[in-house]
């Protein structure tokens, strides 16, 4: 029943091009994840693993970061996306050793990231050495030698790097960074740097705490939600069972983006009937199709509105009472605000003064406003003070910190929260880096570490020699390809924990090591018995994730396990860490959590509640805001037109239906009319007339970034346009084929996040 591995990588000219569609989900969506299941792992396989999936005595689901309902559960907690993620992991193909002798690494760095991971479940630890074409098998003795040795050897502990990518659990988070602090470094840069990074700065600096203030039941209780800057649809598909149920419950959605998304406007819930074979729900009823940038013009314009209102019938609109009670700076952000730019609303949105004027009155009649967001407001150079703006106008009405309101930011990574609750951090609080020090006898270093650009930076410079990485494809993940590429290539050791085959192992330092892990779909069996690990997901709920396939292959070891070993080969046996303990019973992990990172009093017997427990949020248990002024923060952002040169589009890079991040499931975008290809580029009809560039020609395509008195051009070649209805002057292309365009140095204020959404480019016939 399984299908065997690609043997030939894609075929971009087999590509077809069909009408997007209207709506998301359905049965097709059931079918589609059926068939990746077969495919992958066959029938039986797929029926059992899927029937555990985000059960409470199952494994969290690897995809996305959307909470699971409290108490009850329906039997197929699951989505399109999330039956996907699991078949890739669950897979029964494999990556032996013979393998890799099959294919040098050279032959292995053309292939695609598509044709890299459907190869299956890596098996053996591998190591590439210095010199040699191939990688070969190693003992996982040898392996933690070859690190360890490599660690010790390091003049200064920041010469190494330390990568996290969003899955891995709690416990092997905590371990993770301790061994780095315990050696020296902060170096900790993690996939967030690239993804919620922005929304973090901002609501730190706005409410005191870097994370969403809503529950699930508030977003279902909502009666308005602004959905801004995502694509649930494909991202996370069981957000719309909550979009609808809020329909259900008389809510209105706005939906703010510059492509119409399937997932926005019509959602057929496969779990019930008029899904099945109704129509649907209809998602948003309105539809403001913003430019790519346009946001923090937008919000401005919205406060604008809603402060105007307030001003015609004083005490009608503001909540005063909160204003007074609760925030800092109302008066100068007001003052800002009644002299809004139309004009620059104008041009930044390309919204009509109207629709925003309508989407302001839905404001001033909420009572519980929720907005929820995603990639498409956090990788901009404004992305901080756009989501600053968010929060001004949700505080103008005091919508935070009561049922039903508040900010939602929609993570990723399964637990890419709760990675960064674990101190997954470059620039570590003082307060957590003197609990840990206290707990385990260490010094943690003061100064900060890199954050992933600035990693890539050392590293080009010269100023890193190890590359060391929990999960994630470093290389795909991040921009200016080729840049990164020279980058991982100049280190002296690459080493990367991973479950399949990606673009990041075919990259290597001039010795590289793959070291191959479980998932969380597989049994975790050590010295102390057989091991569950823990979670956060997007709404700061913590619970555990307990896999029950056997592994992969008998050689694999859980992430703790590595971490732990590595660090006993860097420290050894007789550390102030009790390494083997931790590897053989994550409890005592867990301990150490409850007594380090704030909020895990009593973890090991929380985590144990059916549905786990909630971490603490000032802003929303009992609106108080810990920030430097100690009230929620009202902040003046003015806005910066993004400059477009005549003849050029601004683009985005984005997900197609059939990926997650750098792991490409399929070849089709299905929502968005795409089949059995990827090198595509959606551009406006219109925009398309006006460069005098055919629909379905092939291009490339050069961005263009000021440098010194020039401008460094990048090049992408052989996309195929196709004529969408996107907003007018953008542009979009999927990630990671489009990275090479985004430059190092284009990134957001104070976040340092990448701008993979906005990228001036041209295009040129190919
Ligand atoms: N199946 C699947 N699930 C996933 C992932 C995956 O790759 N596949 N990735 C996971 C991860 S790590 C993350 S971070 C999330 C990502 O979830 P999303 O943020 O939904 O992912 P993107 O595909 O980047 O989509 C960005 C959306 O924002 C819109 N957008 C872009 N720029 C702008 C702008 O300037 N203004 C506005 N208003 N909208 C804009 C785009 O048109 C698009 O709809 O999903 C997670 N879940
Ligand atoms: N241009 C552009 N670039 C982007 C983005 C964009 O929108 N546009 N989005 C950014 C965002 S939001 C993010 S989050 C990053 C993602 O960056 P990363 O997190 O680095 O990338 P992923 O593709 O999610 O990582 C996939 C790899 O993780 C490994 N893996 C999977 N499961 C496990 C596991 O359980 N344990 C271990 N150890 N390894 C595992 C597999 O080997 C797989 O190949 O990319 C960013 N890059
Ligand atoms: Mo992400």
């Amino acid at each position: 029943m399984t299908r065997r591995a690609p043997e030939q990588d894609v075929d971009e000219s087999k590509i077809e091009v069909g009408e997007p569609k209207t709506y998301a989900a359905g049965v097709k969506g059931v079918l589609v994840s059926l068939q990746h299941g077969w495919d992958q792992m066959g029938a039986t396989r797929s029926v059992r693993t899927l029937r555990l999936l985000n059960q409470r005595e199952g494994f969290d689901c690897p995809g996305c970061a959307w909470p699971e309902a409290q108490g009850h559960r329906k039997l197929a907690e699951f989505c399109e996306n999330g039956a996907k993620a699991v078949a890739e992991e669950a897979t029964t193909r494999r990556v032996p050793p013979e393998f890799f002798a099959e294919h040098s690494v050279a032959e292995l760095a053309e292939k695609t990231d598509y044709w890299l991971g459907q190869q299956g479940r890596l098996t053996h630890p591998m190591v590439l050495r210095e010199g040699a074409s191939h990688y070969e098998p190693i003992s996982w003795g040898n392996a933690f030698e070859l690190v360890g040795g490599k660690l010790r050897d390091l003049a200064d502990p920041n010469e190494a790097i330390f990568y996290t990518s969003g899955r891995t659990s709690n416990e092997a988070a905590f371990a993770y960074q301790l061994l780095a602090r315990a050696l020296g470094t902060n170096n900790l840069p993690d996939c967030s740097n690239m993804c919620h990074e922005s929304s973090g700065s901002a609501l730190i600096q706005t409410i005191g705490i870097g994370k969403g203030s809503v529950s699930l039941a508030d977003v279902t209780n909502a009666d308005l939600l602004l959905v801004v800057g995502q694509n649930p649809g494909t991202n996370h598909p069981r957000m719309l069972s909550a979009l609808e149920e809020a329909k259900g419950n008389g809510a209105t959605i706005v939906a703010v983006n510059p492509l119409p998304e399937a997932g926005l406007m019509r959602f057929k819930n496969p779990q019930n009937v008029r899904g099945v074979i109704g129509r649907g729900t209809p998602l948003a009823d309105e539809f403001c199709q913003i430019r790519l940038g346009g946001d923090l013009a937008f919000f401005r314009a919205l406060g604008h509105l809603v402060l105007a209102a307030e001003d015609a019938a004083p005490g009608t609109v503001l909540d005063r009472e909160f204003i007074e009670s609760s925030t800092h700076g109302f008066e100068e952000w007001a003052a800002d605000i009644r002299q809004l730019d139309w004009d620059e609303v104008d041009a930044a949105t390309g919204l009509s003064r109207e629709q925003i004027a309508g989407v302001a009155r839905l404001l001033i009649e909420s009572k519980r406003t929720i907005i929820c967001w995603a990639m498409g407001l956090t990788q901009h150079k404004k992305s901080v003070p756009t989501i600053r703006e968010l929060v001004n106008v949700l505080l103008l009405r005091g919508m935070i910190g009561k049922p039903g309101a508040g900010v939602c930011p929609v993570r990723g990574h399964s637990n890419v929260q709760g990675d960064r609750t674990m101190g997954i951090y470059e620039k570590p609080a003082e307060k957590f880096l003197a609990a840990l020090d206290t707990e385990f006898g260490i010094t943690s270093p003061r100064d900060h570490g890199y954050d992933t650009v600035e990693a890539i930076h050392a590293m080009r410079d010269g100023k890193a020699k190890v590359f060391f990485a929990v999960g994630g494809n470093f290389v795909s993940a991040t921009p200016d390809t080729e840049v990164t590429e020279r980058a991982l290539r100049s280190m002296d050791l690459t080493v990367h924990v991973s479950t399949k085959l990606n673009r990041s192992h075919v990259v290597p330092g001039r010795t590289a090591l793959i070291l191959p892990t479980l998932g969380r779909t597989e049994r975790d069996d050590q010295a102390g018995g057989t091991q569950f690990v823990t979670v956060e997901d997007s709404m700061s709920v913590v619970h555990r994730s307990r896999g029950r396939l056997a592994p992969a292959s008998e050689h694999l070891l859980s992430e703790v396990a590595i971490v732990s070993r590595l660090a006993r080969a860097v420290f050894g046996d007789d550390h102030v860490v009790p390494w083997a303990t931790f590897e053989g019973d994550y409890d005592t992990v867990r301990d150490r959590i409850s007594r380090v990172v704030p909020g895990c009093a009593d973890y090991n017997a929380r985590v144990r509640e059916p549905d786990g427990f909630v971490l603490p949020h000032p802003p929303r248990d009992s609106r108080s805001f810990p920030t430097t002024t100690g009230k929620a923060n009202f902040t003046v952002n003015p806005v910066e037109l993004i400059r477009v040169p005549a003849g050029r589009l601004i683009l985005q890079t984005l997900r197609s239906h059939d990926q997650y991040n750098t792991t490409i499931y399929g070849l089709d975008d299905r929502y968005r009319g795409v089949h059995d290809g990827r090198r595509v580029v959606f551009v406006n009809p219109d925009d398309l007339s006006e460069l005098g560039v055919a629909d379905g020609s092939m291009v490339d395509m050069v961005s263009e970034w000021p440098s010194g008195d020039g401008v460094v051009e990048r090049r992408v070649k052989l996309f195929r346009v196709i004529a969408y209805p996107t907003a007018r002057g953008c542009a979009a292309a999927y990630f990671p084929e489009a990275n090479a365009l985004v430059p190092l140095e284009s990134t957001a204020e104070t976040s340092n996040t990448p701008t993979s959404k906005a990228i001036i480019i041209r295009i040129e016939r190919s």
